[in-house]
């Protein structure tokens, strides 16, 4: 099934898709989405509506190009050690390899991160045996940097359970902190070479404001939610997330790939549906945002199509706020 990609119009409208990564791979453009279910779900604050069973890989030559679905990718049957929930994925290039890096609830119901691989950008990806050691809560981004170290981001609070890791383990019964006290930041550890394990503990990241102080909870028009994103651009590295229960596409500046990261404002307004998640990439010059609504499906938070929108920076390197048009 294809369709020609215009900004701001679904990529592909005979499946929905959610929670899009972009990348630039063999000088096509390739998106790694979930995959909504055609299903209704009644919605809850665990995201109990979110049920998707597979993954399926979009292309683009380029952005005059009409988008291809490269079908089923990866199938829950397929993950040993996965039980349900294949929720926001992403995947990097390195040794020749693609990896697809993917959360899903484990046997005990508990969110992890596993990794498939495949030797074409487009799949099908073969699943590890088990999740990532040592990984836990949802929403993986990789990042290759400039001297080929790797970077692996995640986490998200609510469904993503990022509260009851605030000890280090998982503390089923963890609340998030008070409102007054700093906000739970998203995790970062370098991968090991081979790319299918953490090189070290992961570590919070911290976000400030302009005046360094730490960004406390109860300020949720800027604090970490889920979906983080890191790319670079010139000298600085870039966390773009969503913030959840206010709904809007934020970023944050860096020169150091785990912070502490600077809050700068927003990227992207509110879109239709209660989830928002992006990812930020470079072809020929031009930025895109790719992001997700709920337009096509007139509104139903588990079923979301996947668009895109041309980014743009000021002279300073901040990024212009996006006016989210349906
Ligand atoms: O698609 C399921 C979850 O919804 C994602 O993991 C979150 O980022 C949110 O988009």
């Amino acid at each position: 099934m294809q369709n020609i990609a215009k900004p701001n119009e679904p990529l592909v409208t005979h499946i929905y898709t959610a929670d899009p990564s972009a990348h630039v791979f063999e000088g096509k453009i390739y998106i790694y989405p979930s995959h909504d279910l055609n299903e209704e779900r009644d919605s809850n604050d665990d995201g109990d509506q979110y049920n998707m069973k597979d993954y399926h890989v979009l292309s683009m030559d380029d952005f005059n190009s009409p988008c291809v679905d490269n079908g089923e990718v990866l199938n829950l049957r397929d993950i040993p050690w996965a039980s349900e929930q294949l929720w926001a994925p992403d995947a990097a290039y390195k040794n020749n390899m693609y990896y697809f890096y993917f959360p899903a609830r484990d046997k005990e119901g508990i969110f992890r991160i596993g990794v498939a691989t495949s030797t074409t950008p487009s799949g099908p990806f073969k699943p590890e045996e088990n999740y990532i050691p040592g990984s836990y809560s949802i929403d993986p981004a990789v990042l290759v940097d400039d001297d080929d170290k790797t970077y692996i981001y995640f986490g998200g609070l609510w469904g993503g359970q990022l509260e009851k890791w605030q000890t280090g383990a998982f503390n089923a019964d963890g609340i998030g902190p008070d409102e007054s006290a700093p906000a739970i930041g998203p995790r970062v550890a370098e991968l090991s070479d081979d790319m299918l394990t953490f090189k070290e503990t992961p570590e919070e990241i911290v976000i400030v404001d302009e005046e360094g102080n730490s960004l406390l909870a109860g300020d949720e028009e800027r604090r970490y939610f889920e979906g983080p994103w890191v790319h670079k651009h010139n000298e600085y590295y870039y966390l773009s997330y969503s913030t959840g229960s206010t709904h809007y596409i934020v970023y944050a500046m860096s020169k150091n790939p785990k912070g502490p990261y600077v809050f700068k404002g927003r990227i992207l307004n509110p879109v239709i549906g209660w989830t928002t998640h992006h990812s930020i990439v470079k072809h020929e010059e031009k930025w895109y945002l790719f992001y997700h609504d709920s337009s096509l499906s007139g509104g139903a938070d588990n079923k979301r199509s996947v668009k895109y929108t041309e980014l743009k920076y000021n002279d300073d390197g901040t990024i212009q706020t996006i006016k989210y048009e349906v």
